[in-house]
């Protein structure tokens, strides 16, 4: 059983890249966007994240999986134009290609989340993304390609993501106990932990006096549903100035909006 998350460099031959997830579940990809656009994101949400709350998308309750000491962002092409750069990543769209391309004619961008783990968080229950459509269960393939930039360096004692590599393979209705073998995704600012939804994993534990802040996007195969209506989160203009291919992606399409404010 794989015990450590392959990484390789941004010019990685996307077939190999493919292999590393079809064998983990997940991997890291160094310097996953360019220096600049890591910084304008982070500087363009920062300002946002210091507007909102702990546990803001749970009204201040205290909630586990959400995380009481965690903020959560949504609508993030109106909150920063560079999140199009993400959206639009190659080598996502190779792994798309490869995993989503055989069930569908097309992509869509389920959700994008900034999370923001902050000082004193416990670890979040391992989950599979994936299991966001539960009508959907296991045995089914990999429906979900995810991305996860760091916009602070993520180290296991600042809540890094938690991953069981190999899990994504596992028979229906295991879950993982303390004896399945987990990799923290330790990552410098712009490096990306990129997986697939059936691999378990989850937000770290936040041990230090800093807050870990991960930019998360996936992609869903195009007659799926996305989890978030990205015209409503985002607003109309936000998605009109983008790029076409990332208007597609968030599944824009021009008919019927007039009456949106
Ligand atoms: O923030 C992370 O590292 C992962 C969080 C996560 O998996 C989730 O909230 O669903």
């Amino acid at each position: 059983m794989p015990s450590a998350l392959r990484r390789h460099s941004r010019d990685v031959d996307p077939a190999s890249l493919a292999a590393s997830l079809e064998r983990d579940g997940g991997a890291i990809v160094q310097r996953f966007l360019e220096p600049e656009v890591v910084s304008a994101l982070a500087e363009d949400y920062d300002r946002e994240l210091a507007a909102v709350d702990w546990c803001n998308t749970k009204g201040g309750l205290t909630d586990t999986f959400f995380g009481a000491r965690t903020k959560r962002l949504h609508g993030l092409l109106g909150k920063s134009p560079h999140f199009a750069e993400a959206v639009a990543h190659p080598l996502l769209a190779a792994l798309c290609e490869h995993f989503l391309r055989p069930l569908a004619h097309d992509f869509r961008v389920s959700t994008g989340e900034l999370m923001a783990i902050g000082p004193g968080e416990s670890r979040q229950a391992l989950h599979r993304d994936a299991d966001s459509w539960f009508h959907y269960p296991p045995p089914r393939p990999e429906i979900l390609v995810s991305a996860n930039l760091a916009l602070t360096d993520f180290r296991t004692e600042n809540g890094a993501t938690v991953l069981v590599p190999g899990s994504q393979a596992w028979e229906p209705g295991r879950k993982p106990t303390d004896d399945d073998a987990l990799d923290h995704a330790e990552m410098e600012r712009g490096d990306a932990l990129v997986y697939t939804g059936n691999v378990f994993h989850g937000g770290g534990r936040n041990e230090t006096e800093e807050t870990r802040i991960g930019l998360y996007w996936g992609y869903i195969p195009s007659w799926l549903r996305p989890l978030e209506n990205h015209v409503v989160t985002n607003g109309l203009p936000a998605i009109e100035k983008a790029p076409k291919r990332v208007q597609e992606l968030l599944d824009y399409k021009p008919e019927g909006w007039d009456a949106f404010p």
